[in-house]
């Protein structure tokens, strides 16, 4: 089980203007346990997001996060209904070891990561093998396609980075859970 590497899912034109169109959005740099998050979010879906402690509001999907969900669900599939959006401001900034599995995502659905600004190391290790770990250079107008049941399975971070960089934003696409959905 292996996520899918696209190299250049956007132009270099494309990446720059969504990049520039996602800063107006209500970025916050949370704290968990006393501590400001290591990277700044947004999250975009049906209702708040609770993961890590915290809570996210939802904020409005825009006309071009919304025209780039539609792009990768007519390439790979999927009906994505949420996006988290992360902004690492640097090298300082990052995300450690998690998986994308509260019970509210949708474990049978794909996740889709699409990168834009500075390249970031990704690493993936197996759950029942950590010292198996996999890097992936995620450069921008890059799209990482997680399989299905791959949460399940592995856990991912971006650690912060040895090499000093620019900021980087990541938008993560999948599916929570509706109250029409079984087992919700
Ligand atoms: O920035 C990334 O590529 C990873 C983001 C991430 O781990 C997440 O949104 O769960």
């Amino acid at each position: 089980m292996n996520p899918i590497f696209v190299k250049s899912f956007l132009t270099p034109l494309e990446a720059e203007a969504l990049l520039a169109s996602v800063q107006c959005l209500p970025w916050t740099r949370g704290q968990f346990r006393g501590h400001p998050v290591p990277r700044e979010e947004v999250w975009i879906g049906p209702y708040a997001y609770k993961f890590s402690g915290r809570t996210l509001e939802p904020a409005g999907w825009t006309a071009e996060i919304a025209a780039i969900r539609d792009k990768i669900q007519a390439q790979y599939g999927g009906d994505y209904n949420s996006v988290l959006l992360n902004r690492y401001a640097n090298a300082r900034d990052s995300v450690s070891w998690h998986s994308d599995d509260e019970p509210e995502m949708d474990s049978a659905h794909l996740i889709a990561s699409l990168s834009l600004g500075a390249s970031r190391a990704f690493l993936v290790r197996p759950i029942t093998h950590k010292n198996s770990v996999q890097t992936y250079v995620l450069t921008s107008e890059s799209l990482l396609v997680m399989p299905a049941g791959f949460q399940q399975k592995y856990q991912h971070c971006v650690p912060k980075s040895k090499i000093a960089c620019g900021t980087r934003v990541n938008l993560t696409f999948r599916r929570m859970k509706l109250a029409e959905d079984e087992g919700f």
